[in-house]
């Protein structure tokens, strides 16, 4: 798919989740690259920038983005090579980014896999690939429990996970997201996937993520985000919190002279966490 494309897809939502999202990023970049008729390196590299930035502006909140963009571009800037060999040789450095990004997707669901316990009730909260990726595993691997998803309003992604979890036989039930305080007594952890983590530690997830911890805290759930590196935001650039469309809320409904407010990240402290998983394993503080 072309990158004006993959753009929109993201943009619409109809691609989600950070690291789908860097991955879907890291393809479209590869198209052009394919399709790219630059004569020179600098016309080359010139158009890789303005088709890179095109991507990592696509949504704000989620680092990963901008991040497989930044490294896809300066893997290429470091190729020494004029063309056409510098378009072969970029493609390669671009796949090779995708095997790393889905290594590193791998190695943190099988690490992840180990905070799941046998019997536990599970809250997870929107849709994390990176958490279904966990459990899904923890599953396979012959532990047995139970899931609750949070609806995820106001674009329901906690329909993706239920989905995704019951399709794998996972015991899953949804919850709307106001239910979540009133469930959190019967819940052994709290999992959340990641769009970003700041320099100081906070965790960037979708809306609803801070009321979870909140009760977790509450009630004593223990609560653990799982993220790849690639969502770390190492340089401290920060990230907006995207707002989106009334619409999302109103769905058709009429609500004159009133402002809609569709906030879809929050931002919650580390010190909520009880612990963070990445590719390089668990660590209780961070
Ligand atoms: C998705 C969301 C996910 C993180 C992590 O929001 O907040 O928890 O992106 O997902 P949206 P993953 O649906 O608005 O993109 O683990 O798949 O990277």
């Amino acid at each position: 798919m072309s990158v004006e494309s993959v753009a929109r897809d993201i943009r619409e939502m109809k691609i989600q989740g950070a690291v789908t999202i860097a991955m879907a990023a890291e393809e479209a970049l590869e198209e052009f690259i394919k399709n790219c008729q630059a004569g020179s390196r600098d016309d080359f590299l010139s158009q890789l920038r303005a088709e890179g930035n095109k991507l990592a502006e696509a949504r704000p909140s989620a680092i990963a983005l901008p991040n497989a963009v930044d490294m896809f571009i300066e893997k290429v800037e470091a190729i020494n090579l004029g063309m056409p060999d510098l378009k072969d040789a970029a493609l390669l450095a671009g796949k090779e980014l995708m095997e790393d990004t889905k290594d590193s997707f791998k190695e943190l669901t099988e690490k992840g896999s180990e905070i799941v316990r046998d019997g536990q009730l599970i809250l997870i909260h929107c849709h994390s690939s990176t958490v279904t990726g966990i459990l899904k595993k923890a599953w396979d691997s012959g532990k047995r429990f139970n899931v609750i998803c949070t609806e995820t309003r106001p674009s329901k992604q906690g329909f993706i996970s239920a989905k995704e979890l019951a399709e794998h036989e996972i015991p899953t039930t949804i919850v709307i997201d106001s239910a979540v305080a009133s469930v959190m007594a019967g819940v052994d952890i709290a999992l959340v996937g990641a769009d970003t983590i700041l320099k100081n530690g906070d965790v960037v997830n979708k809306i609803g993520t801070l009321g979870v911890a909140l009760a977790a805290k509450e009630f004593g759930v223990p609560m653990y985000v799982a993220t790849q590196r690639l969502k770390f935001d190492t340089k401290g650039k920060g990230v907006g919190i995207e707002s989106r469309p009334a619409e999302e809320i109103l769905e058709g409904a009429e609500l004159p002279g009133v402002e809609i407010e569709n906030l879809v990240f929050d931002i919650t402290k580390k010190s909520y966490f009880k612990g963070i998983i990445t590719e390089g394993g668990i660590r209780l503080k961070w």
